[in-house]
């Protein structure tokens, strides 16, 4: 309770900050794009995981008003790279099941990406696959509005959810994120089944194919020998501020 009523001042106050973590290239650790990820250093509380606040804003009905506020950030950050000739990279914002089905979510981000002036390409949407996508219809048109926008999408923690693999392909999505857990146990043959199996569905499909959790070398060879180019995890980089990520 302490936590959700200091969450809403903070949201207030505009004090969850933005990290961003890169996805890059196996073979060579070149930045490919970003994945941004919200820090919450309360005054008041310290510094409180977002494995902890983000449950609670989704339970309080503030989530869509955080990742709002996240997406302005990466754009604002991305318009002063613009404004300065320097190069843009892409990067992806979690969304979360509430704010990626509200009626609002498409609106808002071709009204924001139009008011930092800012192409839509460079913004990509992940979305957990844990949600199951139970309504798959309305998930359908919501991947393509963000495909006829121009926005990149993304289907995160691929592996964990409840759904067969048969309904990916339905789905007008640009990248799959294979869940850290499987990356984790690739040690195990059945885990390196399902790895392989999931980078070949992508492949097929014609869908990027991102590995999380990249920790050691040795899951970077496994990965680069099972045909998966492109990986995030502390091997690489762990998230880093925006100031960090402008000296890279
Ligand atoms: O950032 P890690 O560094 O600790 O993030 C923990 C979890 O919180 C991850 O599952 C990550 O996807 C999630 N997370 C971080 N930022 C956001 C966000 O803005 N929205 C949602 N829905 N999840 C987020
Ligand atoms: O309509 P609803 O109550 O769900 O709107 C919630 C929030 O979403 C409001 O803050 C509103 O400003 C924002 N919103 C809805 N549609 C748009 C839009 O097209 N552009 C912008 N910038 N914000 C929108
Ligand atoms: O669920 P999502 O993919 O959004 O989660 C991103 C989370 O994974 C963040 O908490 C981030 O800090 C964490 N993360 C990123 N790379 C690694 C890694 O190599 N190992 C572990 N254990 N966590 C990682
Ligand atoms: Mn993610
Ligand atoms: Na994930």
């Amino acid at each position: 309770l302490r936590i959700a009523n200091e969450l809403t001042a903070a949201l207030r106050r505009e004090e969850i900050d933005v990290h961003l973590q890169p996805k890059v290239e196996l073979s060579t650790g070149k930045i490919m794009s970003f994945e941004a990820l919200a820090r919450w250093n309360s005054p008041e509380l310290g510094t409180i995981a977002p494995d902890v606040f983000i449950p609670v804003a989704e339970k309080n009905g503030k989530i869509r008003m955080l990742e709002q506020s996240l997406l302005k950030r990466v754009l604002s950050w991305l318009k002063t790279r613009q404004d300065k000739g320097l190069e843009l990279s892409q990067v992806a914002i979690n969304v979360s099941t509430d704010h990626f089905f509200h009626h609002s979510f498409i609106p808002y981000l071709v009204d924001q990406t139009a008011e930092y002036g800012i192409e839509p390409k460079w913004i990509q949407l992940e979305i957990t696959e844990r949600i199951g996508f139970v309504d798959i219809e309305t998930a359908y048109k919501v991947f393509k509005q963000l495909l006829n926008y121009g926005f990149a999408s993304s289907i995160d923690d691929f592996g964990t959810g409840y759904s067969s693999l048969s309904y990916l392909q339905k789905l007008p999505v640009t990248e799959i994120k294979i869940d850290r857990s499987f990356i984790n146990n690739m040690h195990e043959q059945q885990t390196l089944a399902i790895v392989r199996t999931i980078i070949q569905l992508a492949e097929n499909l014609g869908m990027r194919v991102v590995a999380e959790g990249v920790e050691t070398e040795e899951q970077k060879r496994m990965l680069l020998a099972l045909g998966c180019r492109i990986g995030q995890g502390y091997f690489y980089y762990r998230p880093m501020s925006l100031d960090e990520a402008n000296l890279l």
